[in-house]
C-alpha cells in the first residue's frame, strides 16, 4: 500500500503561519508538525512508500521530509498549477505512480490519532473516515451513506449524511475506477473541483464504506482557530494514560508487539507485578522486581513504570485513572477472568475502556517459559528462594511431600478464592512421612542416602524451595556432611531438633522415652553446621522440644536465644497440645527480644489457628507436616478393603481416578 499525501495547496486561511512554508509544516505540538506526525504514523503502520504532491514552497517541503530521517521513500510530484487548480489535478499529475496498488489517501492538513489510522489501514474494504457523533459541518466534507456504502462526498450534502474527513484507504480495484474518473475529469479540463466530484460519478462501481471514528481525533486544520483546537485535543490524546500490567522476567516479541500497539493509544504506563504478587499465582520470578521494572522502563514507548502489588488492578487504576487498559485476550477465560471483570467495573467509574488484542501463544514462547521453569529448579536458583520468600511475604507455607507425585501436588495445587490465587510456597520433607512411605517407624531408621533419594525424586519434578526434616541431625561429625550435601543439592533449610539418642516422633510426647540434648551440645552442633555450609542462602533451623517434653516455657525461651546465639537461622517451636496458647506465649516472649529470627511452627495439633493469625503474632513459616500422607493412605486402605470384600474391583472403581486421568495426570515433557 502506498500513502498519497496532498500538499500542493497554499493554505491561505492560515495567514502568516504559511508565509514561508506549506501548511503541513505547521507545528501541532512542541515536537511535531502536521506532516512529521502524519509521516511518523504512516511509518509506524508499516507503510514504506509515500507519494506526495507539492506546489506551494515545494523545495522547502522536499528538504523538510528528507530531514526527518523516517524509514520511508518519497516520490514528490509537483503540481505546477497549484495556485489555479484543486488537488484533483495534483492526483492526476501523480497518476503514473499510483497504479496497481492500494492507496492510503489523506489531505496534508489532517491530524488524526493513531487508532483512527489503525482502523483505516486495517480495513479490508475500501473506506473513508466519518464520524457519527460529530455535528454536520457547514462548510466541510460530508458523506452520504446508503446501504452501508458511501454514495456521495461533498460539502453540499446534508440529507442522510455524516461528517467525513479526507482520509481513505482505497483498494487497488476501487482506486482504478476512481483514478480513471479523475483522469477523465482533468482531461476534460475539469481541474478546479474536488477529486470527490469524480468519485461521486462512479460511486456505484467504487465501493467505499464509512469507517466510523466517532469522537476520536480526526480533523483538518484550515485556520489558526482550528490549529488551536486541534493542538489542544492532540495534547489530551497523547497524554491520555494507557495502562498495562506485566509480571514477566523475560521479555519476548509478544510483549514488544502488544506494547507497540498500546503506546499508540496514549501515554503508556506499565505496571510491573511485585515479586510477591507474581509468586502468589505462578512461579517465583527469576529476577527481582527492581530488575524487571528496569527492563520495562527501557522499552521504547513505555513512558513510566509503576509497581502493582496485587493481582487486582483496582488500586493502580483508581490512582492513574487511565483512559485505556490494554491486555491480551487470553484472560477472557481461566483464572484471570475475575481480575478482568473487576478491571471493566473499575474503568467504568470514569468511562475508561478495556482494549484487548489477540494473545500470542506460540510454541517458541511456551519453550521459553519451560526453560525459565527449568532454571528455577537448579540448586543455586532454588536454595535462596525460601529466605527471599520469607523476607517478601512475612509468612510462607510449606506442605509435606514424600515422593515425586506428592511433590507435584505441592508444586501445582492452586486455589482461586475471591479473585486471589493461593498456593504453597515450599515443601517439607518430613521424617515421619518419608519413613511412613517406606513402611518404617519414624526413628531415624531411614538412612540419609535414602532420604536424599526422596529429595532427588521431588527435585526432579518441582521448582519450589525445600525444607528438610533433619531429625536430630545425628552426630555433629555426621551433621556437617549432611549440611554440605543438602546445600549442594539446593535444599533451602534443614530443621534439627534438640534431642539425642533414639529419637521418637514428637507427637508421642512423654508417652515414650525421649532425651533432650543439652544446650551446649546442641549449640556446638548448630555452630559446626553453620561453619560447614558454603553459601549464605542455606538455613539451619533449631527445633525446640521443651514444650513437647514438658520442660517448661522458660527452658524453651532459654534454648531459643542460645541457639540463635550459636548461629541458628530460624527457630521452630513445637507443641502437641490442641490449644495453641503455649505456642502463642512462646512466640510473644521470643519476639519481645528477637524481632528478626524467623519462627517456624507445625500446627498438626493446634490446627485451628489460621495463617493470618500466625502471621499477626510474628510466625514466619507454617508447615503442614503430614496431611498428604494422612489423607492418601486411608484412601488406599479403603480401596484394598473394598476389593477384598467384593472379590473383584468393580465396587472400588468409584473410589478411583479413571484410567485415562491417571495415565494423563503427568504429561510427558
Ligand atoms: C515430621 O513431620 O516428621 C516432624 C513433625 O518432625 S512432627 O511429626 O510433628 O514431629
Ligand atoms: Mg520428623
Amino acid at each position: 500500500m502506498k500513502a498519497l499525501i496532498l500538499n500542493s495547496g497554499m493554505g491561505q486561511r492560515m495567514g502568516v503561519l504559511t508565509s514561508n512554508h506549506p501548511k503541513c509544516m505547521t507545528e501541532v505540538s512542541p515536537t511535531e508538525t502536521i506532516l512529521s506526525r502524519q509521516l511518523r504514523l504512516i511509518a509506524e503502520a508499516g507503510l514504506t512508500e509515500v507519494v506526495m504532491t507539492t506546489g506551494y514552497y515545494d523545495e522547502v517541503l522536499v528538504r523538510y521530509c528528507q530531514s526527518l530521517g523516517l524509514p520511508l521513500t518519497y516520490r514528490f510530484v509537483k503540481n505546477p498549477l497549484f495556485d489555479q487548480t484543486n488537488y484533483i489535478y495534483s492526483i492526476y499529475m501523480a497518476r503514473q505512480l499510483l497504479m496497481d496498488d492500494d492507496v492510503l489517501l489523506m489531505h496534508g492538513d489532517l491530524v488524526f490519532e493513531n487508532r483512527v489510522l489503525d482502523a483505516i489501514v486495517g480495513s479490508r474494504e475500501s473506506c473513508m473516515a466519518v464520524s457519527s457523533t460529530a455535528p454536520l459541518p457547514e462548510k466541510d466534507f460530508k458523506a452520504v451513506v446508503h446501504d452501508g456504502r458511501i454514495d456521495k462526498v461533498g460539502i453540499e450534502f446534508f440529507d442522510d449524511a455524516v461528517a467525513a474527513q479526507p482520509l481513505y484507504k482505497i483498494n487497488k480495484e476501487d482506486w482504478a475506477v476512481w483514478l480513471g474518473e479523475i483522469v477523465r475529469f482533468c482531461e476534460e479540463d475539469n481541474r478546479k473541483c474536488y477529486a470527490e466530484n469524480a468519485f461521486n460519478r462512479v460511486s456505484d462501481r467504487c465501493r467505499i464504506v464509512p469507517m466510523d471514528v466517532k469522537d476520536a481525533l480526526c480533523a483538518e486544520i484550515d485556520t489558526p482557530d482550528d490549529l488551536e483546537d486541534v493542538s489542544k485535543k492532540l495534547y489530551e490524546v497523547e497524554n491520555r494514560v494507557v495502562y498495562m500490567c506485566f509480571s514477566a522476567d523475560l521479555i519476548h516479541s509478544g510483549h514488544i508487539a502488544i506494547i507497540r500497539k498500546a503506546r499508540r493509544l496514549g501515554r503508556l504506563v506499565v505496571g510491573v507485578l511485585s515479586d510477591e504478587a507474581v509468586a502468589s499465582y505462578k512461579r517465583y520470578p527469576l529476577i527481582p522486581y527492581s530488575e524487571r521494572a528496569s527492563l520495562f522502563a527501557n522499552i521504547s514507548g513505555v513512558a513510566e513504570v509503576v509497581e502493582q502489588r496485587t493481582l487486582s488492578y483496582a488500586d493502580n487504576l483508581r490512582q492513574l485513572r487511565p483512559a485505556y487498559v490494554v491486555h491480551g485476550d487470553d484472560w477472557v477465560t481461566g483464572f484471570q477472568r475475575p481480575i478482568r471483570d473487576e478491571v471493566i467495573r473499575v474503568l467504568a467509574e470514569w468511562g475508561g475502556q478495556l482494549v484487548e488484542f489477540p494473545y500470542t501463544d506460540d510454541d517458541k514462547l511456551r519453550e521459553l517459559d519451560r526453560r525459565s521453569r527449568a532454571q528455577l529448579a537448579m540448586p543455586d536458583m532454588r536454595r535462596g528462594r525460601l529466605r527471599r520468600l520469607i523476607d517478601m511475604k512475612g509468612l510462607v507455607t510449606a506442605i509435606e511431600a514424600h515422593s515425586g507425585i506428592t511433590g507435584l501436588i505441592a508444586e501445582k495445587t492452586t486455589v482461586l478464592q475471591d479473585g486471589r490465587t493461593y498456593q504453597f510456597d515450599a515443601m517439607w520433607i518430613s521424617s515421619l512421612c518419608d519413613s511412613t512411605a517406606k513402611g518404617k517407624p519414624d526413628i531415624e531408621l531411614v538412612d540419609m542416602t535414602s532420604r536424599f533419594r526422596t529429595i532427588d525424586d521431588i527435585m526432579e519434578v518441582t521448582t519450589k524451595p525445600i525444607i528438610f526434616d533433619g531429625d536430630t541431625g545425628g552426630l555433629t561429625e555426621h551433621f556437617v556432611y549432611t549440611v554440605k550435601s543438602l546445600e549442594r543439592m539446593g535444599v533451602s533449610m534443614v530443621i534439627i531438633e534438640d534431642k539425642t539418642g533414639l529419637k521418637k516422633n514428637s507427637l508421642f510426647g512423654t508417652e515414650v522415652k525421649q532425651t533432650q540434648d543439652t544446650i551446649e551440645n546442641f549449640c556446638a552442633k548448630i555452630a559446626a553446621g553453620k561453619r560447614a555450609q558454603k553459601t549464605s542462602d542455606f538455613m539451619i533451623c533449631a527445633r525446640i522440644e521443651s514444650l513437647i517434653l514438658e520442660q517448661g516455657m522458660d527452658d524453651a525461651i532459654r534454648r531459643a536465644s542460645a541457639f540463635v546465639g550459636a548461629g541458628a537461622d530460624a527457630i521452630m517451636i513445637h507443641s502437641r497440645k490442641r490449644d495453641p496458647a503455649e505456642i502463642f506465649e512462646f512466640v510473644e516472649r521470643f519476639r519481645s527480644t528477637d524481632t528478626a529470627t524467623p519462627i517456624v511452627v507445625v500446627p498438626t495439633s493446634f490446627n485451628t489457628v489460621t495463617e493470618e493469625e500466625f502471621k499477626a503474632r510474628g510466625v514466619n513459616v507454617v508447615i503442614y507436616a503430614n496431611q498428604l500422607t494422612r489423607s492418601g493412605f486411608p484412601a488406599m486402605q479403603r480401596a484394598a478393603r473394598t476389593i477384598l470384600e467384593h472379590h473383584r474391583a468393580k465396587e472400588c472403581d468409584d473410589l478411583c481416578m479413571s484410567i485415562k486421568d491417571i495415565i494423563t495426570l503427568i504429561p510427558e515433557e
